[in-house]
Parts: C-alpha cells; sequence; structure tokens
C-alpha cells in the first residue's frame, strides 16, 4: 500500500509541528497561571484594568518561539504582524529587561549584582532571574550531575534543555514586571545572535517593554584564572565535585561555549559593553532613566574581591546621656577605644588603607590615631534629627510625644521636623556606597544610623530593616565580598560602653505612657563622663 506510506510521510512533519505547538502552549499555560496570581491584587486597586489585562493575556499567549523553532518556521512574519497592535502598548515605558550576555567568567553575575543593588536602593525594584538556577531546576528530576556534555553545542537534546532554562527564566521576568515591578535582570549567556534576538522579540517585541543588552567580555587572564577560581569555588554547579575534574569540566564548558560564541555586534539593539578587566565601557543607542542610570552605576562596579571596614565614633559623651545627634567629644571610654583601634590598625598593616570619617568631632578624635590618608566626608554625617538634636529620649517623649510615636510607627520614613529620615539618610549617602563599592581596603569611621544604611546595602537589607540593625559601639566591622556576595564579622574590642539600641516597642500609638514609649530605652548616665569626673558618683538610669 505504498499510498498508506505517502501518506506517513506527509504526515510526520506535522505531527512534529503539531507536538511543537502543544509544547509551547503549555508552557504559556504555566506562564498564565503564575500571572494570574501577581495580576489579581494589583487589579484591584486600579481604576479600570479590564483592558489592561486581556491585553496580557493576549501577549503571553504569543511565546516567542525557540532559536530553533524559529528557524524551521515558515512564517515568521506573520507573527510578527499578529503581535504589532501590543507593541503600541501603554506598558512600553513601564518595565526594563537588563539581558546579561557574555562567556563564563566575563563577571555578568557580579555585574548584575551590583546593578540590582543600586537599583533597587534608589526605588527600582529589581530581581534577578539567573538561567543557571532555572537550568539546574530543569535538571533535577533527572538526578544528573552537572557536566561539561550539557553545554556541548552539537548535542541536540542538551541544547534544547538549556533553552527551556532559559525561557523559563524569561517566564519570570516576564512575571517580574507584570506585577509592576521595574527592572528584571535575567543572568544568562546569550552568546548567539539567535539568543539575543529570541530575547529582544519576546521582551520588545511581543510584551512591549524596553531591553537593555550587557555584555561583559574580559580578555585579562589574571582576572580571568580569579574568576574561574570564583565559578569552581561558588558555584552550585561544582559543590561537592573533585576539584581537579571540576576544573577540566570548567574548562572545556568553556570551549564548548567559545565555539558557539559570536561577538554582541548587532547595531539595531540599546546596548552597553563592559571590559570587566580594564573596566572600558562601550554604549550603543542607550537612552530612558533607568537605562542611564545603569550606566552611570556600571562606572562604580567592580569584579575584584574587595574588603571594607567600619566603626563607630568611639562612645560619645551624648551617648553616656542617652542623648541623639549633636557633636559631642568621646567619653574616657571612648577615648580609649580610639586608641585601641589605632593600634589594632596600625598592627594589621593593610595595604593602601584610607580612613573616612564624618565631619563630626567623634569620628576624627576616633580615627586620628590610625596611620592612613584620612578624609572627612559631611556625607558621613549622622542623621540629623533636626528640633530633637541633643535630646534624650525621656526628653523626646516629654517635649514632643506626638512625633516620638510617629518615629516608632515608622521609623524609615518618619523625618524629624527641621531635620532627616531613613530615607533621606539612604539617598545622601549613596555616593558614599558608589565609592565604597569600587575600592578596597577603605576604613568608614562614621554613625549608628550611617553604618546601617551602608552596611545594609552590601548585605541587600530591605530599607524596612535598616533602622533596627545592630550596629554596635567598640566594635571593628569587617564586609569582605564572597563571590558577589558579601560577608559580614564583628570584632569586638574590650573597652565598655552603653548600648544605644532602642528596640521598636511594642505600644507605638500616640496615645501611649510615657513608660509604655520608653520601656525599651536602654540604660544610661546622668552625668556626660562619670570616669572623668568622680565626686559626686555615676547614677544609672534605667527605666524598668
Ligand atoms: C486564573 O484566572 C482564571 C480566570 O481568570 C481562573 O479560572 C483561574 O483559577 C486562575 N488561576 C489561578 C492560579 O489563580
Ligand atoms: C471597569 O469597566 C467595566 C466595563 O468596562 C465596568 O463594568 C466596571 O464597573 C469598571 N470597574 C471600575 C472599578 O471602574
Ligand atoms: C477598552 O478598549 C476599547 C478599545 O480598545 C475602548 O473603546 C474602551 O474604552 C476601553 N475600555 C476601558 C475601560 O479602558
Ligand atoms: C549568595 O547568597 C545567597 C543567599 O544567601 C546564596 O544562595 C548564594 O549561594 C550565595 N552566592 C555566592 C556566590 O556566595
Ligand atoms: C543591646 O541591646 C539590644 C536590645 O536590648 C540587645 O539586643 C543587644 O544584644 C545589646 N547589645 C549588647 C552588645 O549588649
Ligand atoms: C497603647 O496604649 C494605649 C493607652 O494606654 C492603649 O489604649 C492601647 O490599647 C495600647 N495599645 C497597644 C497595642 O498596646
Ligand atoms: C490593597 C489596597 O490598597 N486596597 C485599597 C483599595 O482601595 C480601597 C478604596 O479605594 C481601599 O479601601 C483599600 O484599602
Amino acid at each position: 500500500m505504498p499510498w498508506l506510506v505517502t501518506c506517513f510521510d506527509l504526515l510526520a512533519p506535522i505531527l512534529g509541528y503539531c507536538l511543537a505547538v502543544r509544547k509551547l502552549a503549555l508552557q504559556a499555560g504555566i506562564f498564565q497561571e503564575k500571572n494570574n496570581k501577581s495580576i489579581t491584587p494589583q487589579a484591584a486597586n486600579s481604576s479600570n484594568t479590564s483592558n489592561k489585562s486581556k491585553e496580557n493575556s493576549l501577549s503571553t499567549e504569543t511565546m516567542a518561539p525557540s532559536a530553533e523553532e524559529q528557524r524551521q518556521e515558515p512564517n515568521k512574519d506573520k507573527i510578527s504582524i499578529r503581535t504589532q497592535g501590543i507593541m503600541k502598548s501603554p506598558r512600553k515605558f513601564a518595565g526594563v529587561v537588563i539581558a546579561m550576555c557574555g562567556l563564563p567568567g566575563r563577571g555578568k553575575s557580579q555585574v548584575a549584582q551590583c546593578l540590582s543593588r543600586r537599583l533597587n536602593w534608589n526605588g527600582d525594584s529589581t530581581k534577578i532571574m539567573s538561567v543557571s538556577d532555572y537550568r539546574r531546576k530543569r535538571l533535577e528530576p533527572y538526578g544528573e550531575a552537572v557536566s561539561h556534555e550539557l553545554f556541548r553545542p552539537d548535542h541536540t537534546a542538551n541544547t534544547a534543555l538549556r533553552a527551556l532554562a532559559q525561557r523559563d527564566a524569561m517566564h519570570d521576568c516576564a512575571a517580574w514586571l507584570t506585577a509592576g515591578n521595574s527592572v528584571a535582570i535575567l543572568d544568562a549567556t546569550l552568546i548567539t545572535r539567535a539568543q539575543r534576538a529570541e530575547v529582544f522579540d519576546y521582551f520588545s517585541g511581543q510584551l512591549g517593554y524596553r531591553v537593555l543588552f550587557i555584555e561583559c567580555i574580559c580578555d585579562d587572564p589574571v582576572v580571568l584564572e580569579r574568576n574561574y577560581k570564583d565559578i569552581l569555588r561558588y558555584s552550585a554547579d561544582y559543590a561537592g565535585m573533585d576539584p581537579v575534574r571540576a576544573e577540566e569540566d570548567l574548562r572545556l564548558k568553556i570551549t564548548h561555549y567559545i565555539r558557539s560564541y559570536e561577538p554582541m555586534d548587532e547595531k539595531t539593539y540599546p546596548r552597553i559593553r563592559i571590559d570587566t578587566g580594564s573596566m572600558d565601557i562601550e554604549t550603543c543607542k542607550v537612552s530612558g532613566h533607568v537605562e542611564s542610570s545603569v550606566l552611570g552605576f556600571l562606572g562604580s562596579v567592580t569584579v575584584k574581591p574587595h574588603t571594607l571596614y567600619f566603626s563607630r565614633h568611639g562612645e560619645s559623651e551624648f551617648n553616656v546621656l542617652g542623648k541623639v545627634g549633636g557633636d559631642a567629644v568621646l567619653s574616657t571610654r571612648g577615648e580609649r577605644y580610639a586608641q585601641a583601634l589605632a593600634t589594632k590598625f596600625n598592627a594589621m598593616r593593610i595595604p593602601d588603607l584610607r580612613v573616612l570619617t564624618s565631619r563630626l568631632r567623634r569620628t576624627i578624635a576616633t580615627a586620628r590615631g590610625v596611620e592612613a590618608p584620612q578624609e572627612h566626608v559631611a556625607a558621613l554625617n549622622e542623621l540629623h534629627a533636626g528640633i530633637c538634636e541633643g535630646l534624650s529620649y525621656e526628653e523626646m517623649q516629654e517635649h514632643y510625644p506626638q512625633e516620638f510615636a510617629w518615629r516608632d510607627q515608622d521609623k524609615l520614613r518618619y523625618r524629624y521636623p527641621w531635620g532627616e529620615s531613613y530615607i533621606d539618610a539612604m539617598q545622601r549617602v549613596e555616593p558614599v556606597i558608589a565609592e565604597l563599592q569600587r575600592s578596597d581596603n577603605v576604613l568608614v569611621v562614621s554613625h549608628q544610623a550611617i553604618l546601617r544604611c551602608i552596611i545594609g546595602f552590601f548585605m541587600d537589607k530591605k530599607p524596612e530593616e535598616l533602622p533596627y540593625m545592630e550596629v554596635p559601639l567598640h566594635t571593628i566591622i569587617r564586609v569582605s565580598s564572597q563571590g558577589y556576595n558579601y560577608t559580614l564579622e564583628f570584632f569586638k574590642l574590650p573597652i565598655e560602653c552603653v548600648n544605644t539600641t532602642r528596640v521598636k516597642p511594642n505600644n507605638c500609638s500616640a496615645d501611649r505612657s510615657a513608660d509604655d514609649a520608653l520601656i525599651t530605652v536602654p540604660p544610661h548616665f546622668d552625668i556626660p563622663d562619670p570616669w572623668r569626673n568622680p565626686g559626686s558618683g555615676p547614677t544609672l538610669v534605667q527605666q524598668h
């Protein structure tokens, strides 16, 4: 029956096509489900979103075909015609996708993390979707260890698996932006033109978001060697693998990548190329406020490991009295801390150490003995308490009980009359943070609120957590980079001091009693320096 055979010949490609379509539909389905959850809460309060949500569902149905499928797709043009209406979406200016490109070990993840921290700090809610995480998730059911075989360009099944992982990440980027966030960072390799075209078509063509490609390149063998070591140390792919085998595997994996690598020379997309060895930056078609900020942030990015030291000033006479703000001098115990700090740092002989202090007397006096160039920066001054400068918490409760309660209700946003809020302080210290991001071996001597902000930045704290972070007196704090994260260590020097941490009280209402307001005020003394002025004898003031 030769006609039957012919029939099968005809059917086979159609069957294959149907399967591919089903796969796509399935993925669109998965995406929509996630989408639902994120849209509903948002739609609840906007005036009328019935049109918008219709658009959302439309755009998700027209999923981008993968690079392979695109090549086989004879009527690719039809798709772009169909999606043209959606390109005029009002969300065109709402979200930005930053797509990282480049070979492994070029510092893409570090750059992505640095950008994400700065963008979040500035109120552009940003999240990184790392394709390698999605790839590991897809592989999990098979229980296979990741090996370089996965990255061979001639292995079709594995290439498809990696393409799926990339699309998982792309879906989550889209979901993140649909939920009303500003920036999604796709941490991928995107080493071929086809992959970049897929990303651009999906986000820009179909969903109407702005796309910015950042390509990381690097030819510096020293930097590369260091980055490879970091990958072997921190990447989940090599956790628990024999080091020699892991190193061999990574080399082979990079060789596979280099075989299919097509440097980014497209002139049609907004893109930035950054050489993470020399920190040279090249741009093409970059516009938009987020993109311009990103370009600025890249100027203070570093992929080199670095270490920063922080300390509050030694205990001041105001600390002893439990007062905030002001420009008091150190107490006797504070001076002892200053000496101990200098002795410690001078003994460590840290190469090219620099010291930054605020312009207030207590930080300058604390750092004076440290043998290193010193800079006094106004941006490091303590959060200004306005009308409450120089008051103790008891006095605040007495004179401004309403202000005191409001501050407890929202310590992050509360701004002292004629003074500052934590939000203000976060913005004020940003230039210092930018400098610290690219600096190594700097000692910053500053104040409680300001150090909460700076250390919180490096530790990826949420803004709401900052005002309650503990930054004790007489303690050296070391922040050092580990891959793209930071580790935090405290070294308490054995010199007594008061505790200045005031925990949020349970009752924050404006009509609370003075006792309720003051219950968490830490103990302090009633004269400025009981150790220098003995005589009347110090009295510890304690609330409870
Ligand atoms: C998504 O929305 C559809 C209808 O709008 C609803 O039937 C479905 O239950 C929703 N799914 C989830 C996960 O919320
Ligand atoms: C939104 O528009 C639909 C019809 O377009 C209307 O039925 C609905 O009441 C509107 N909702 C709000 C919250 O305005
Ligand atoms: C929805 O879109 C249609 C045409 O696209 C328009 O006529 C209608 O006013 C829109 N409704 C709302 C509530 O925006
Ligand atoms: C960074 O920190 C996260 C969460 O703490 C952790 O999952 C990840 O493995 C860390 N990455 C590196 C490179 O240290
Ligand atoms: C300071 O007080 C806070 C709140 O009572 C407490 O959590 C913290 O452990 C104290 N710190 C020291 C060094 O005693
Ligand atoms: C706070 O104190 C006020 C006045 O004493 C009282 O009415 C209120 O219930 C208290 N609130 C809390 C949360 O304890
Ligand atoms: C979650 C949220 O903000 N809900 C608000 C939506 O708007 C109504 C009135 O317009 C408020 O009462 C809700 O609190």
